[in-house]
């Protein structure tokens, strides 16, 4: 008897089985990866990683990259990456998704996600794919490169949590509503270590792409990934992708096999909404009624789907949108775009006002259309995280489209149901086209790689010190996200291949002179408060802190992503024993670890002095994870067992 999830992890286990079976959650296993994803912002380095390994060809089923984060193009360095990843590609066996064909999560949701395959990818939303029933999981770039090597990944064995949907949605409520329903009732930690699979009769009303905006937002609960069912919806757009070959069927032995569960009536859904800084901070949409907008943007990889942009198109249709709103949309993927250019809904949007921005991320990730200074801004995205939208003192709020549209017409936040009837929805013929893709010739080896003046190696690694004695440089609190760590943006992004120059940025956001500061001292300590690293997949929040000199983190618990990134980068997780004892340390004491390396080896606790007596701490990685931390990161430990 298993769940969708313990049925594929187990039909790819490659270690831990415990009698053939999975082991308890919790326990380490290691997966076969069917299918990789980059996309540009963590690519380069993913593939200046896989570079590093030095194998031939990706050994994998299938890999792709994607360009949708920096398309900017201010000035030379995003195109160069472009060149760089797509010569790359090339070279190694990989598709290379041209920058214009759409955002990663979208485009391999309508072309590549397959039902029971398993998918890596260097992005933290990977889980959209869940929407198909693939199990689909964020990681770092470096364990995405390791994928494409023909290696397993390595995770946790999770605990899975039954989601009951039942009843229908009304109109004017929809799919981002039941996942911001969720991120109310668990907030941003409350889905760590676990897979939330959706079952019950509620999900046969829901789309593919429906689906995936749900799954694509439990990475906003820190879960490992979500997944739905694959049924006869999914076997429908399968067919109306052309892959109807590629359907089979996934469905739980039993629903009992559901130990946890959550239900959810989606006929009691009401409008929802994230309120600023946190996708956690939720609340009802009726709640804000007539709180002025400045901006409002439909689109990102959670909501930019056929019927998100319609949604949009069709309030919109005939109206203009408000005097105080600056409105756009983002088409998820060429494949949407062209499908509502071809049936008319592009020229409503048009005719509307509505500024039309390429398809990809943009200001998703703070490219471009910034709000103004302490504007609000409404948005179908995934996070609202203080100084993201690009304007440091903006309010950003997560809507659904239905929401977003309203507004973007009467200027204030509105309950959409007000608006009276929801508009009709026309159905399309799905516009395929895979002419910006392209495949990688059979024998790469030739290809020479392109690479232009802002790529620069990556930092070397060493292995970790016997003992460590170092200033604390920065002292946080609470859900510190990556965007705190390394932002993004327009000025940032495109430094993704330049650590020494990325990593002038670290904690910039939260103090300037982290970098000038770090350097003087000879690197150093950060401590952290709960769930620290939420957020982005960005392995640049480990590797330009560690390029700084950081050589260990105290937090009191931690997001899985970014902790295996600082582990794979050879950076110290280490957490409080007890947590009390964070009020123990101040920025500027120096910590002395005398016992470091010792300590981690033997699996004991890690002693710290500090000015106010012993601190205890522990590192909790599996047997494997301490020994790549200890040769100093997963390069030289993947060379060493190489050798
Ligand atoms: C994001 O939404 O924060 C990003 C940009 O897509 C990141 C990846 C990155 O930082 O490059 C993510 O979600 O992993
Ligand atoms: Fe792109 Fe935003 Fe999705 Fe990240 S969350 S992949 S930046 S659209």
């Amino acid at each position: 008897m298993a769940t969708i999830t313990e049925k594929i992890l187990r039909e790819h286990l490659v270690e831990g089985a415990v009698d053939g079976k999975l082991p308890q959650a919790g326990s380490e296993i290691a997966i076969k990866i069917d299918q990789t994803l980059t996309q540009d912002a963590t690519g380069t380095m993913a593939y200046l990683e896989f570079e590093a390994i030095g194998v031939p060809r990706v050994k994998t089923e299938l890999s792709v990259s994607y360009v949708d984060h920096n398309t900017l193009q201010t000035d030379f360095m995003n195109a160069d990456d472009h060149d760089y990843l797509r010569s790359v590609a090339a070279k190694y066996g990989i598709l290379f998704s041209r920058p214009g064909n759409g955002i990663c999560h979208q485009v391999h949701l309508e072309r590549f996600a397959r039902p029971g395959k398993t998918l890596l990818g260097s992005d933290s939303h990977t889980p959209t794919a869940g929407g198909i029933g693939s199990l689909a999981i964020g990681a770092g770039g470096l364990d995405v490169a390791l994928a494409m090597g023909g290696g397993a990944f390595h995770l946790n064995t999770p605990k899975i949590v039954g989601v009951k949907l039942s009843g229908e949605l009304k109109p004017w409520v929809s799919a981002k509503d039941v996942i911001l329903e969720l991120l109310k009732r668990l907030d941003v930690k409350g889905g760590v270590g676990k897979v939330f699979e959706y079952f019950g009769p509620g999900v046969r009303t829901l789309s593919v792409p429906e689906r995936a905006t749900i799954t694509n937002m439990g990475a906003e609960l820190g879960a490992t990934t979500s997944i739905f069912p694959s049924d006869n919806v999914t076997k429908k757009y399968l067919e109306s992708e052309g892959r109807a070959d590629q359907w089979v069927e996934l469905k739980p032995d039993s629903v009992s096999d559901y130990k946890e569960r959550i239900e959810i009536d989606l006929s009691t859904i009401e409008p929802m909404v994230a309120k600023p800084h946190s996708p956690g901070n939720v609340g009802k949409v009726s709640e804000l009624e007539g709180q002025k907008v400045n901006q409002v943007i439909v689109g990102s990889c959670t909501n930019s789907s056929y019927r998100d942009l319609m949604v949009a198109a069709a309030v919109l249709k005939g109206k203009t949108v408000h005097p105080d709103i600056s409105f756009a949309i983002l088409p998820g993927s060429r494949q949407v775009y062209k499908m509502i250019a071809d049936n008319g809904a592009l020229a409503d949007l048009i005719s509307a006002g509505a500024r039309i921005l390429e398809s990809a991320c943009g200001p998703c990730i703070g490219m471009g259309f910034a709000p103004c200074s302490k504007g609000v801004t409404v948005r179908t995205f995934n996070r609202n995280f203080e100084g993201r939208c690009g304007t440091a003192d903006a309010k950003a709020y997560l809507v659904s489209p239905e929401t977003a549209a309203a507004i973007a017409i009467t200027g204030a936040f509105i309950d959409p149901r007000k608006l009276g009837e929801f508009p009709k929805i026309r159905a399309a013929k799905t516009a395929v086209d895979d002419s910006m893709i392209i495949r990688p010739p059979e024998n790469g080896s030739g290809v020479e790689i392109i690479r232009g003046p802002n790529i620069k190696p990556l930092p070397e690694l060493k292995p970790l010190e016997a003992s460590l004695s170092k200033e604390v440089l920065l002292k946080v609190g609470d859900n510190i996200t990556t965007d705190h760590i390394m932002p993004a943006g327009a000025k940032i992004l495109p430094l993704r291949s330049n650590v020494p120059a990325i990593s002038e940025f670290v904690f910039s956001k939260v103090d300037a002179t982290f970098p000038k500061r770090a350097k003087e001292k000879g690197g150093g300590i950060v401590v952290g408060g709960e769930n620290y690293g939420q957020g982005s997949s960005r392995e640049h929040a480990a590797i330009a802190p560690l390029y700084l000199g950081v050589r260990a983190v105290i937090a009191k618990s931690w997001a899985r992503i970014h902790k295996d990134n600082l582990m794979n980068w050879g950076i110290v997780p280490l957490t409080f024993v007890n947590a009390a004892d964070y009020d123990k340390i101040a920025q500027g004491d120096v910590l002395e670890m005398p016992h470091l390396r010792e300590e981690l080896k033997a699996g004991k606790e890690v002693t710290i002095k500090t000015k106010n007596g012993q601190v205890m701490t522990k590192c909790e990685l599996t047997p494997r994870a301490m020994e790549i931390l200890l040769e100093g990161g997963l390069i030289p430990y993947t060379k060493n067992k190489g050798s």
